[in-house]
């Protein structure tokens, strides 16, 4: 097992496609037959009218559609995409629909998980209509963290340390949206020396802690992986530089800087992991900052690859989030 993540399918090795995720403007993109996250975002950084990123394998797969689970796995990785649309999930004692649906898509996830034997959930790419409006007396970000966490539980699952890698961000409409890759070996979760872990963020950040890990490093056969969860300009659990983006920007590779930093402690693979060697995809709140945005990061990423799109961030101070990763080969045993 290979895994690759590439722009696009090449026509040689369609066939062994897990999934993937297009952005961009949606009606200009091609169908897939494969599990495909499609993000209406706008895009800032290409000049294509869409952007389209792959996971590959290079061996035989399997496919399926379980519990409304698009899915696609080779014999140790499994990627898959949900999308729910809150309406059809009731608010039911103390719960809103988001809350719900959340917890729904989770169990879900977990459900599949458990049938296809591969336990380990190593990253997770949520996505959520309006993350920072405010219904039933509870930002919506905070109600999906809700619903994850009580996946979590009801899953018995760790709610902190062994938990993936993530993100969560808004986008204007849509449903619930949730891709992710799970393997058959466990994750190594990273925590960042600069950051309370967010499964330890205080109350008023809401009644349920957020359930992901700073970055994980993952094994799929002859890879080492590296996720960089979303990464926002965050010191403690405290939003620094409010109405900053320059700053924020900073801030944030300050923070991945420290990710590489901690993932090189116990990597394995070839060679150590660098900012400049990691691909990046920017989320930005206001799109006018886009310029001010890649200004900033060119000099801090120097040549590395960086997609910039317009999305929302989960705490309403945040205006750009930063999530990387690399996949680099495992020396020979
Ligand atoms: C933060 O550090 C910023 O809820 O899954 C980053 C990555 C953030 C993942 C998530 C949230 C999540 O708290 C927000």
């Amino acid at each position: 097992m290979t895994l690759l993540h590439t722009a696009w399918p090449t026509p040689g090795n369609a066939g062994q496609v897990l999934g993937g995720v297009v952005m961009g403007d949606l009606s200009r993109a091609p169908d897939a037959d494969w599990p495909l996250q499609r993000l209406r975002v706008p895009l800032l950084s290409a000049r294509a009218a869409f952007l389209q990123e792959v996971w590959h394998t290079d061996g035989p797969v399997a496919s399926g559609c379980s519990d409304g689970i698009h899915w696609r796995r080779h014999a140790d990785v499994l990627y898959g995409v949900v999308e729910l649309p809150e309406d059809t999930c009731a608010a039911t004692g103390g719960t809103t629909p988001l809350q719900a649906a959340s917890q729904l898509v989770y169990e879900r996830v977990f459900g599949l998980l458990r049938a296809q034997g591969l336990p380990h959930l190593w990253r997770v790419w949520n996505y959520l209509a309006d993350i920072n409006g405010e219904s039933h007396g509870l930002e919506r970000y905070r109600q999906f963290n809700q619903g994850r966490y009580n996946a979590f539980v009801q899953a018995q699952r760790d709610t902190g340390g062994q938990v993936p890698a993530a993100c969560a961000i808004g986008l204007a409409a849509g449903p619930l949206s949730v891709a992710f890759l799970a393997g058959t070996s466990p994750l190594v979760p990273l925590e960042n020396p600069r950051q309370v872990s967010a499964w330890n963020y205080p109350a008023q950040y809401g009644p349920r802690a957020p359930t992901f890990s700073r970055a994980a490093l993952a094994y799929p056969r002859g890879k080492e992986v590296l996720f960089v969860s979303g990464t926002a300009s965050i010191v403690g659990h405290e939003t620094l530089h409010a109405g900053d983006v320059a700053a924020q920007c900073v801030e944030s590779v300050r923070n991945i800087g420290c990710m590489v930093q901690e993932a090189n402690r116990v990597a394995r693979s070839v060679r150590p992991f660098s900012l400049e060697g990691l691909s990046h995809r920017v989320y930005v709140r206001h799109a006018q900052d886009a310029d001010t945005v890649q200004h900033t990061l060119a000099p801090l990423l120097r040549g590395a690859t960086v997609v910039c799109v317009q999305a929302d961030i989960c705490r309403a101070d945040l205006l750009v989030e930063i999530e990387s990763q690399a996949i680099h080969p495992m020396p020979c045993p």
